[in-house]
């Protein structure tokens, strides 16, 4: 529960990051999600992923809409910046704090319902403009905090705990984020952590919109025969195009390459995205054979995880904008009131 605080003393031989700090600093309030949550498990994939990134707690910018999903938050780094949002706007708050300082790294956090339903418009834009941020939709299929209404991603076909069929097409997160134009594509399962980790790893050091759809079953209200997105369901269908390993610039390479096809993709910041195919001819670098192959795969009724597509060198938001390097609370007044011949000067411009 939220009310018990967890004690901030720290056994003295907890293991320290490149940082100086522990796992445990990583952690937020005690969870109050339902036991077995796939959500919790995300989390606990967010801290696994900054601890080992030697990610500094403060220079992280968590947002979120409204749902379970988006009050994990609350839930991981807990010395971090956080704005828990209105439902479905989380991406236009993001947008806004990005371009207000691009030094942090920004991590959304939603779920199916917040992005799907109501936030669908907010999503497509914050893809379409190349945010620098990473996304993550926390996706069971169902309203999980309103008691478990289908939600815009859940199967045609899928039935309700109660029994009741869903009639809908489902809104494909995946396609949309590939066909928008987002520069890091990947799905997950909360039940596979070694997948999981790597893919948040990776996105986190990709310079552009990343964007991680979670299947996280929801326990409560999704887990049952007839749903596609129960833990049963996920397991006997999960079908990786690949498997990821993160190298990041300091380590020394040592991790063995089994057989196979192997791409390898090197990022701005220089880490190496190491990817085992699983799927002989599937090339995240290609957008359109990415977006053919995944809708084959999830045709024939196979939940489609991996790296699906990555883009080496993206363009985001502010390259599109030519916006000033600096954070603007870090300008001083000469730089943003520059004086009237300057402004006489864009007005001209614009006549
Ligand atoms: C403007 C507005 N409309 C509706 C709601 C009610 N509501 C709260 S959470 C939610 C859906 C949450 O579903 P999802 O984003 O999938 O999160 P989950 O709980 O499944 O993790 C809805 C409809 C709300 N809080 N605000
Ligand atoms: S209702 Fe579902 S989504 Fe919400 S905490 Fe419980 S299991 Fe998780
Ligand atoms: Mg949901």
């Amino acid at each position: 529960m939220t009310y018990i605080t967890k004690p901030r003393l720290h056994h003295p031989t907890l293991a320290r990051n490149g940082v100086g700090y522990t796992r445990r600093d990583y952690e937020g309030k005690i969870s109050t999600l339902c036991a077995g949550c796939g959500h919790d498990s995300i989390s606990a994939a967010i801290i696994q992923a900054c601890w080992e990134l030697d990610i500094e707690p403060h220079r992280v910018a968590k947002l979120s809409g409204i749902g379970c999903s988006s009050k994990t938050p609350d839930y991981f780094l807990g010395a971090s910046h956080g704005f828990n949002t209105v439902h479905g706007r989380m991406p236009s708050v993001l947008t806004g704090a990005n371009l207000g300082n691009r030094d942090l790294l920004y991590l959304g956090v939603s779920g199916d319902g917040d992005s799907a339903s109501i936030g669908l418009g907010q999503f497509a834009h914050v893809m379409r403009r190349g945010v620098n941020m990473v996304y993550i939709v926390e996706n069971n299929g169902v309203y999980g905090l309103t008691k478990g209404q289908f939600s815009a991603t859940a199967d045609r076909g899928s039935k309700s705990k109660k029994g009741v069929l869903n009639a809908d097409s489902p809104v494909d997160l995946i396609g949309m984020a590939l066909q928008l134009g987002a520069t890091y594509v990947a799905r997950g399962f909360s039940g596979d952590k070694a997948q999981l980790v790597p893919l948040i790893k990776g996105a986190i050091a990709h310079r552009g919109a990343a964007f991680l759809d979670v299947i996280s079953p929801c326990v409560a209200f999704n887990n049952h025969p007839g749903s596609t997105r129960s833990y049963d369901y996920v397991r006997e269908h999960n079908d990786a195009v690949n498997r990821i390993d993160f190298i990041t610039p300091r380590a020394e390479i040592t991790a063995t390459v089994a057989p196979g096809e192997v791409v390898e993709v090197e990022q701005h910041d220089g880490t190496l995205l190491r990817l085992r195919s699983m799927h002989a001819g599937y090339d995240p670098r290609d957008r359109v054979a990415a977006m053919s192959q995944v809708q084959a795969l999830q045709a024939r009724g196979e939940v489609v995880t991996g790296l699906l597509y990555i883009e080496r060198d993206p363009a985001d938001l502010h390259d599109a904008l030519n916006t000033t390097l600096r954070p603007l609370n870090s300008l001083d007044e000469a730089s943003l009131c520059p004086g009237r011949a300057v402004l006489d000067k864009i007005n001209a411009s614009l006549r």
